[in-house]
């Protein structure tokens, strides 16, 4: 369906600037947002939207929340950034709290949700030359098949999505693949004595929402365990209430050596991002040998602080796991000949399209979008619906009603 849709003057200003002024490394959808508070943002002509999208599980919180900003504020009008050439009165108390909150030894604050993916392999390799005691240089680390673990030329060295990779090379070493969700196949590349890590996505999110079989991650810890070799999980988009628990991995009650945060740890309000591992891995980095400006920053630590809090305060892994249910049954129930299915846990929900027309759902959002629900396709045919988790149960009926509508454009 290729109509010409007029937007208005406003509107369409902004996207001449960012068409002169910026690179063109993203297709976004054509609305220009200029407000947000909790679920829903504004347009610049001042229509309201729910945000199905929540800054790629980064605004969990809701969008704006009153305490994480206030949060902000105060912080900001004090002390923003010392560097870690000093020390300061925040980071140790946010260190603390965010490792007994997840009970882990420590925790190594760094920004992007990348960054803190690189920090992890760094970790990784430090440990498996130092602990494990592999050969310097010779540490080899497991990943899926279909992963998307952010964009640095480090992380896109093991994906397997062209559109991550083509001419970007040449890479890192040191990844093997191995099939997401295949146990079996996990085993086999362990036998490898070089191994030191397997880093996985306990949900893949870019792959469209992809639920591994139950018993997934308690396999992945015994083999982990057996085979002397670092579970990791990218709790980036999984973690911080999204899927239902408070990490995706508590759904089997599995502790990783490692877990990795992002997003959602600052509320969508700066990047906050970090790693939490006990002494073991984590002390084999030394002073000096890894670090960032801004990593652990006052700021960040205030802020990541009231986030963590937020989480609990509000119930919101419950609200996710609660809703998500209702979400996904209220969707199979339309039963469109559109949708081949229905997956996700919690709030962290995709439809996968059936049409011939290889634009359906892009132009299925467009009409989402004209409905007053914003989405986003993933991977040409998917579809993520991923709300803030403060969403109540008459939005989410809400949203199946605008969806439902919606569909109709398919017909
Ligand atoms: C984009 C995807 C989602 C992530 C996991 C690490 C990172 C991400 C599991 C890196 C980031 C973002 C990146 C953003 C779109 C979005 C995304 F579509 F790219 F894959 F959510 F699914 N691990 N995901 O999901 O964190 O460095 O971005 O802070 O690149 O367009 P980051």
């Amino acid at each position: 369906m290729n109509t010409t849709v007029q937007f208005s003057a406003n509107t369409q200003h902004y996207f001449d600037l960012e068409d002169k002024y910026g690179a063109h490394n993203y297709h976004p959808l054509p609305v220009v947002l200029s407000k947000a508070s909790g679920v829903h943002t504004w347009d610049v002509d001042g229509k309201q939207y729910y945000d199905f999208l929540s800054g790629y599980s980064a605004v969990n919180q809701g969008h704006c929340h009153p305490t994480i900003i206030a949060a902000l504020v105060e912080q900001a009008k004090t002390l923003t950034l010392t560097s870690r050439a000093f020390h300061n009165d925040q980071l140790g108390e946010y260190e603390k709290f965010i490792t007994q909150y997840f009970g882990y030894d420590k925790v190594l604050p760094v920004n992007t949700g990348v960054e803190a993916v690189e920090t992890a392999i760094k970790l990784s390799r430090k440990w498996a030359y130092e602990v494990k005691g592999i050969a310097e240089g010779q540490a080899r680390i497991i990943v899926c098949a279909g992963n998307f673990h952010g964009r640095t030329l480090g992380v896109i060295s093991f994906s397997t999505d062209p559109s991550s990779t083509k001419n970007f090379g040449p890479f890192v070493g040191g990844f093997d693949v191995t099939p997401f969700n295949d146990l079996s196949a996990l085993e086999r590349s362990l036998q490898d004595k070089n191994v030191a890590a397997f880093l996985f996505e306990p949900i893949q999110g870019e792959a469209g929402v992809v639920v591994p079989d139950e018993g997934y991650y308690a396999g992945i810890r015994a083999l982990c365990t057996e085979y002397n070799v670092l579970m990791i999980a990218d709790e980036i988009q999984t973690g911080l209430c999204r899927t239902g628990n408070m990490l995706a991995c508590d759904h089997e009650n599995v502790r990783p050596d490692m877990i990795i945060l992002g997003k959602a740890l600052s509320g969508g309000v700066l990047p906050v991002s970090g790693v939490l591992a006990d002494d073991e891995i984590m002390l084999t980095i030394k002073a000096g040998e890894h670090g960032s400006t801004y990593g652990g920053n006052p700021l960040a630590c205030k802020v990541a602080i009231a986030a963590l809090k937020v989480l609990n305060e509000e119930h919101l892994a419950t609200n996710a796991a609660t809703l998500g249910e209702l979400f996904r049954n209220e969707l199979k129930k339309i039963n469109s000949p559109h949708v081949a299915l229905v997956r996700g846990r919690g709030l962290l929900n995709a439809i996968v399209i059936k049409h011939p027309n290889p634009e359906a759902a892009w132009d299925l959002c467009i009409q989402l979008k004209e409905n007053g629900l914003l989405a986003k396709p993933t991977h040409g045919d998917k579809i993520r619906f991923a709300p803030p988790l403060v969403i109540t149960k008459e939005q989410v009926l809400d949203c199946v009603r605008i969806i439902e509508q919606s569909l109709k454009i398919l017909d």
